[in-house]
């Protein structure tokens, strides 16, 4: 494992933004095959450890070129908790230009098995923080070119980034799910088997799939999950790869403590259990007011902290607000 050097060199600091439109189409192939990776043994690279409520990124401002700086492989072995920085992924701040010229800069990201997502909830306020401290800039909005469409996170003066993650899709097929929709278009308490018992499950997509389960067939009549009490680790996987999600997908188990008011676990695709999932919790709100169970203003709170969701009813969009903060920096070899 190559040679890391820990100079703090960063001035903590934070950013800003709202989002354009989630029908924004998504990256053409071309853009995502260009930005294959050439690094060189003996290239190094600067990045930033950042985490959102203990949902862990290396973070690499790669503005100054279309390639990404380092293969998935590389970044799944950086992600590895033992043998690497640890994380739950790696993500690049690219040239803009993903999705519209006007971007500020685009967002690419690794999952901490080397696979690509579309979004990343905690992982863009990490962004949007660590993109200011590169730039000395104020608080300030960006527009982010991201492979689900473009995202504006804002980051307020008190540090919490506020990021508009645009509208939930919620059309089966483009989360994707195979099942059929059972009310207004989206599949909402759709019976799964999985683990040898039957699941209720609303799938959701933030631009990436989530699956949001308040509990067995069993449970819900009887006041639903206990978080606490769920083998997430032999559950997690079985729903991850899931027949009735084509694109795998994130699992959200989640128990109602009061109308404003949730406990999640998540099982992420590409990552396992993380101690947070912006996009997810997001999904877990949408699923809630879906379901009838939860207000449209709504606490999340998840294994590293709470997370502030509101899914506006005025033009449909979800606002997810929280926190982003600076780990340490360093370098090391992009090969
Ligand atoms: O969709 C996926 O493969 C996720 N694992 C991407 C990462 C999601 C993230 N945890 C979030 O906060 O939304 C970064």
């Amino acid at each position: 494992m190559s040679a890391m050097s820990s100079a703090l060199s960063f001035p903590a600091s934070s950013l800003a933004g709202a989002r354009v439109s989630r029908r924004a189409p998504r990256a053409p192939r071309a853009a995502r095959a260009r930005a294959a990776t050439v690094a060189a043994a003996g290239d190094t690279v600067r990045f930033a450890k950042y985490q959102g409520l203990g949902n862990d990124f290396v973070l690499v401002d790669n503005r100054d070129s279309d390639v990404i700086k380092m293969s998935s492989e590389r970044c799944a072995a950086l992600c590895d908790r033992n043998f690497g920085i640890g994380a739950d992924g790696v993500i690049f701040a690219m040239p803009p230009g993903l999705v519209q010229a006007d971007e500020d800069y685009s967002m690419r990201m690794y999952n901490s098995d080397g696979t690509e997502p579309e979004m990343c909830g905690n992982g863009i306020r990490c962004l949007a923080n660590f993109v200011a401290a590169q730039d000395g800039a104020d608080p300030k909005a960006y527009k982010v070119g991201t492979l689900a469409g473009l995202i504006q996170p804002e980051v307020r003066a008190d540090g919490q980034v506020a990021v508009d993650m645009g509208e939930p899709t919620l059309n089966p097929p483009d989360v994707p799910f195979t099942e059929g929709a059972t009310s207004d278009g989206a599949a909402v308490r759709v019976p799964v088997d999985a683990g040898g018992e039957t699941w209720l499950v609303t799938a959701v997509s933030m631009g990436n799939p989530h699956c949001v389960t308040f509990g067995r067939q069993c449970e819900c009549d009887e006041g639903g999950i206990k978080v606490d009490a769920l083998d997430l680790p032999s559950i997690g996987p079985v729903f991850e790869a899931h027949p009735t999600f084509p694109a795998k997908t994130n699992t959200e188990f989640t128990e109602v403590v009061s109308r404003k008011y949730v406990k999640m676990r998540v099982w992420e695709r590409g990552a396992g259990a993380t101690l947070a999932c912006g996009t997810g919790a997001c999904a877990t709100v949408v699923a809630g007011v879906l379901e009838g169970r939860v207000d449209r203003k709504c606490t999340v709170e998840l294994p590293g902290g709470p997370l502030e969701i509101e899914w506006r009813e005025s033009d449909n969009r979800v606002i997810m607000t929280g926190p982003a903060e600076l780990v340490f920096a360093g370098d090391v070899d992009a090969a």
